[in-house]
């Protein structure tokens, strides 16, 4: 089985992905190759960079390697935090991102949302980008300490929980990653990868 190395440092994207690769590909983690980098983030969107981070593994490590980057896009801040997700109040403190999220939703009553994911797979002959989406809403204070981020204050479409009070595999059957991931897997089965 060839190997393919997960570009992430997020303990839950990996945990989320693992679970959906199931034992159908080797998945190694970027210390099984030796880089304990930060990985750039400098693009201006999701899609730069998640392509950013899986050609900076590739040129630096030449493994065959895929890299998520992901956000929260809430309607009426215009799509913010989006590509800032995880620096959002100027540095990873989650419950600080969670705090200033609701603090300047509290003006609006549109608190539509959707988590968004890209997934770039990087290879010597092939890159290709892979996208999922899922819509819902805010909620006005935090429930659950399931997942991970932004996932206590998301309510998915057609439900009544957030994303913080699912189990993984329910997250894991609807979320963003989910669906981005199944692509990517889609793409390797048929590429006999
Ligand atoms: P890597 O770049 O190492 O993969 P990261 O945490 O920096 O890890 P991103 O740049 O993609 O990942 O940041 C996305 C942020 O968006 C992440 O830190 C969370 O705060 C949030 N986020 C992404 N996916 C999420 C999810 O499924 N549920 C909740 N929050 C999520």
């Amino acid at each position: 089985m060839n190997k393919i190395c997960f570009a992430t440092n997020n303990k839950g994207k990996i945990a989320e992905v693992k679970s959906l690769l199931q034992n159908k590909f080797e998945i190694v983690s970027l210390q099984d190759i030796g880089c304990v980098d930060e990985l750039p983030e400098t693009g201006s969107t999701i899609e730069e960079n998640s392509l950013q981070k899986a050609k900076y593994v590739f040129d630096n490590y030449k493994v065959a390697c895929f890299a998520d980057d992901s956000g929260l896009e809430i309607d009426a801040l215009l799509g913010l935090p989006g590509v800032d997700s995880a620096h959002y109040a100027g540095s990873r403190d989650n419950d600080k991102n969670i705090a200033l999220v609701l603090e300047n939703l509290k003006p609006f009553s549109n608190k539509s949302a959707n988590f968004k994911t890209v997934i770039t797979y990087y290879s010597s002959n092939c890159v290709c980008a892979f996208e999922g989406l899922v819509y819902g809403k805010i909620i006005d204070k935090p429930i659950g300490n399931q997942g991970f981020g932004y996932d206590p204050i998301f309510v998915p479409n057609g439900y009544n929980v957030t994303f913080g009070e699912m189990m993984q595999t329910e997250k894991n059957i609807i979320s963003h990653r989910a669906i981005a991931t199944k692509k990517l897997i889609a793409f390797l089965e048929k590429n006999n990868f």
